[in-house]
Formats: structure tokens, C-alpha cells, sequence
């Protein structure tokens, strides 16, 4: 009998294999899908639900033994990949008193958003900084980083990281130092004092892509908020939202992740957005929750939560909600890619 069409497809599909070779045309729409099809899911992670379970970690191993003592916020679409999106990771680092998280460096860059706890630090390239709730630190790549927690209390941060941006790209590289801590070279805020007064050293020229003040404290974010509530154009999309950004450049902080702060005043409920780099969310102050498709986040102090790329979605703000949020944009921007849809078209 003679074969069909699809046998002979079939057929040839299994020849042409043993060559490495495959058709497009089986696999054409799953390539080049009409809109962005993401399978990471709308999620939330309930502080008070998940801070037992991070201070259990605690009694386990020790900051030193376990390197970095994390909880990997592990999106519930793309489970075992250790990512919150497809492109980022995020997860919630545990330093207890006396403890130190031993230096090393990495091609991957980090920031840390601060969840509770006071004074612990982190050393990036010779100088310390002192870590306060809603407080955004960077850890630019390949820079020498280590954690020590000098306060008599736990000390909790969000974790991002660019680490599947990076492994995609396969150009991860990294090293430990060979004693915990790192030697301090500059005093503490000097990174502040020169980079960060809205002045800059004459002569000043930077050649990383990342900005050189590595901590931009909670304290002049919600102080610069709150100035602008009264004067500014509330964003129907968006509230009050600001960018972090390097003042060498005005570009965003980091190269490969933009931060974002938010002020949403109570009972603003916000136009229906959504936009192609999916956004990792810390509640810093207030309450409400976002609708994404079908799924209701409700959202309180210290949660974190993921709306994940071209869902569409709006919040409503039960109290003066302030909101930290980081996505991959600089890098779809660079490359073309970066779209949003604002409203319900
Ligand atoms: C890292 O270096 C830190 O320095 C946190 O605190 C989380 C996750 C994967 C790889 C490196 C840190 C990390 C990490």
C-alpha cells in the first residue's frame, strides 16, 4: 500500500535526523508565537506564611556553611528552574547575628531589596554598607560581595539576580575569595559622598555599565515620594512610579535589571496595563491587591509577588501603598524588543 502524505513525512522527518537536521514548518507557531505566551504564572508569597519557613533555614545550616542562605522563590509555572521569571531569579536571603556570607564574585549581578531586620551589611569592592528596610543595594557584576550581620536581630532581603539571562547566554564565571571577608578600602558611605550627592568627581569617567552608588536608602526614596505626591501627575496606570537610575548615565541603575518604587495613594484602582518584561513586586508599606487575568493577588507589608510578561493587570489600593518592583526591561529595550499595552485594547 502506499504510504500517505504524513508517513512520508514522517518518514523523511526520521532520515533527514540522523543529519541534525529538522523541519521548521512542524514547528513554525510554537517559534514565532503571535504575542508573548508566557508560562511563568501570576504568584504571591505571603511574608507571614513563608518567614517561619526562612527562619527554620537558620537552624539548619549556617550562612557560611550554606554559602548564601536562600529561599528561592521558584515560579509555580516553571517549577525546578529556579527562576520567579523567565529571565530572572529571586529568592529570600536569611543572615542571623554573628553570622558572615563568605566573599565572592560572580559574572551574574545582584540587587537586594530589604525585608526586615536592621544593620546587618554588605561589602561591595572594598566598602560597606549599612542595610535598612525598603533600602535597594547593588552587587554589580563580577564585584567582591560578602554579608555580615553585626545587629541582634535576623536580618531578611530579597534576592534578584539576572542568573537565567546570564546562563542562556552561557558566560557565567566565578570565584571565592580566599578569606570571608573582604578588606575594607574606602569608608563607609563614600560611594554616597561622591556619587550619590548629585555631584560627581571632575574628571570622572566610568567604564561599568553599573551605577556606582550601591545603596540608595529607603529613607530619601519615601522622603522624594512623598514630596511629589502633592505636585506630581498621578499615572493612571501606575501611580507615582519612579526609576532607580546611575547619575553617571541616567540610564537605569543596573544593565540588566531595572528597579522601580511606586507610590499608590488608598483607594486608587488602576487602569488595566501589562508590558513584555515581567516584574517581581515587594510591598514595602500598604495594602491592596492585583488582578491578573483570573487570579486575584492580595498583597500586604513584606510580600512579594510576580506578574509575569504581557499579562495584563491592574491593583487596587486599600491603604497608601508603596511598591518596589524589578524586571529585565533595560535589556529588552536595548535590544528592540520592550513593548506595553496600556488600557484594555
Ligand atoms: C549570591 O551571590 C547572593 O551574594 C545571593 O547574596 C543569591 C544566588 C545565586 C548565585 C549567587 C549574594 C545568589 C548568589
Amino acid at each position: 500500500m502506499a504510504m500517505t502524505a504524513n508517513e512520508q513525512r514522517q518518514a523523511f522527518y526520521d532520515r533527514i535526523a540522523g543529519s541534525n537536521l529538522t523541519p521548521l514548518w512542524e514547528v513554525f507557531a510554537d517559534l514565532i508565537s503571535a504575542q508573548p505566551e508566557s508560562r511563568a504564572r501570576p504568584a504571591l508569597w505571603r511574608y507571614d506564611d513563608i518567614r517561619p519557613f526562612i527562619l527554620e533555614s537558620g537552624g539548619l545550616i549556617s550562612a557560611k556553611e550554606a554559602v548564601r542562605r536562600v529561599l528561592i522563590l521558584e515560579n509555580p509555572g516553571l517549577p525546578g528552574q529556579s527562576r520567579i521569571t523567565n529571565t530572572l531569579y529571586a529568592g529570600l536571603q536569611l543572615i542571623l547575628p554573628g553570622e558572615v556570607a563568605p566573599a565572592h564574585r560572580h559574572s551574574q549581578s545582584a540587587l537586594r531589596f530589604i525585608v526586615e531586620g536592621h544593620g546587618a551589611y554588605t561589602a561591595v569592592e572594598g566598602e560597606k554598607t549599612v542595610m535598612q528596610p525598603g533600602d535597594f543595594v547593588i552587587t554589580p557584576s563580577w564585584t567582591w560581595h560578602d554579608h555580615g550581620n553585626e545587629s541582634a536581630e535576623p536580618m531578611v532581603w530579597l534576592d534578584g539576580l539576572d542568573i537565567p539571562i546570564v546562563g542562556f547566554f552561557e558566560a557565567s564565571f566565578a570565584e571565592d575569595l580566599d578569606q570571608d571577608s573582604q578588606p575594607l578600602s574606602r569608608p563607609t558611605g563614600d560611594a554616597q559622598a561622591r556619587y550619590g550627592a548629585g555631584l560627581l568627581p571632575m574628571g570622572y569617567e566610568r567604564s561599568a555599565p553599573t551605577s556606582p552608588v550601591f545603596n540608595y536608602p529607603y529613607e530619601r526614596t519615601r522622603e522624594a515620594l512623598e514630596k511629589m505626591r502633592r505636585t506630581e501627575e498621578w499615572d493612571p496606570c501606575h501611580g507615582l512610579k519612579m526609576r532607580y537610575v546611575n547619575p553617571v548615565t541616567g540610564d537605569y541603575a543596573m544593565p540588566t535589571m531595572a528597579t522601580f518604587m511606586q507610590l499608590l495613594p488608598t483607594g486608587l484602582a488602576t487602569a488595566p496595563y501589562r508590558s513584555t518584561d515581567g516584574m517581581v513586586y515587594s510591598v514595602v508599606e500598604g495594602r491592596g491587591r492585583s488582578h491578573v487575568g483570573d487570579e486575584i493577588l492580595e498583597w500586604g507589608p513584606r510580600d512579594t509577588f510576580v506578574i509575569p510578561s504581557w499579562q495584563r493587570h491592574r491593583h487596587e489600593v486599600d491603604a497608601d501603598a508603596v511598591l518596589f518592583s524589578f524586571s529585565d526591561r533595560p535589556i529588552q529595550e536595548k535590544l528592540g524588543l520592550w513593548r506595553e499595552d496600556r488600557g484594555n485594547h
